[in-house]
């Protein structure tokens, strides 16, 4: 048996002293999913306890484009603390963080509360208010940005800020597949996708979230955020970068690195 508030309290330090730190899985052996898991939560809720709220919950490795720069098959869940929460034009200061990237992000503005253990990609549309683009600035607390799957789930799914754009479309007035984003970084184009990008659908994804919150009796509540994961690659951030990410049928949401 590990000690998950140890484990919590160790990436928690290093998110503090904006330090990278070791892999988990590499000092005690093997970490498994559900104590990596367990780990993610113990360090969200003392971070609720220290103050903070949630203002929702997230998907990582989503898509072939993130699962093949981080070498991580599968998707992951985390949590999006409300103070890492920022508006679809800001700037994000370099020094208070590690070695972050940033990457855009299909976002689900949920208008009612999500429970089910067999949630449906429709029911999730059904639940949804808006669909509004984003950018996510990811800082692992790994060294050199590496992990293992239950390291980066236990990390929180490196989650750090959550750029939320404005404008957005009704869920059903628009076939998310179809949704194209590009990403610029300085001025230069990193890549182009669609929503098709994340397992097939975005609203496929969420669901595949509400099925994993159901197994602990959890579920999204209205007015929440959910981060549906990045269908390109994340970028890193040097000072004065700018990175806009594009959406055909949602507003732009533009980061400044300061
Ligand atoms: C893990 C987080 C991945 C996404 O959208 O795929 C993620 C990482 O790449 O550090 O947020
Ligand atoms: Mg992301």
């Amino acid at each position: 048996m590990i000690d998950h508030r140890y484990w919590a309290r160790y990436l928690q330090r290093a998110v503090d002293d904006r330090r990278e730190v070791q892999g988990i899985g590499a000092q005690i052996g093997e970490l498994s999913l559900p104590d990596a898991y367990e780990i993610q939560e113990t360090l969200v809720a003392e971070r609720m306890f220290a103050g903070d709220a949630l203002a929702g919950a997230k998907l990582g490795l989503t898509s072939k484009a993130k699962q093949e720069q981080m070498g991580v098959d599968e998707p992951a869940y985390g949590w999006v603390p409300s103070s890492s929460v920022l508006g679809a034009d800001a700037e994000v200061e370099l020094a208070d963080l590690i070695h972050p990237r940033a990457e855009p992000e299909f976002v689900f503005v949920m208008g009612d509360d999500l429970a089910s253990p067999n949630c449906t990609a429709d029911q999730v549309l059904d639940a949804t208010e808006r669909v509004v683009g984003g950018i996510e600035i990811i800082d692992s607390r790994y060294e050199a940005f590496k992990f293992t799957l239950p390291d980066v789930i236990a990390d929180n799914t490196s989650a750090a800020r959550a750029l939320i754009g404005e404008s957005g479309v009704a869920p059903r007035d628009v076939d998310l597949t179809q949704v194209e984003c590009t990403f610029t970084v300085d001025g230069e184009l990193t890549g182009t996708a669609t929503g098709a990008a994340l397992l097939g659908d975005p609203a496929e994804c969420v669901a595949m979230l509400v099925r994993h919150l159901a197994r602990k009796d959890r579920g999204l509540l209205a007015g929440w955020i959910v981060l549906a994961g990045a269908p390109l690659g994340a970028e890193p951030l040097a000072p004065g970068a700018v990175a806009t990410a594009g959406y055909s049928h949602f507003g732009d949401v533009t980061v400044r690195a300061v």
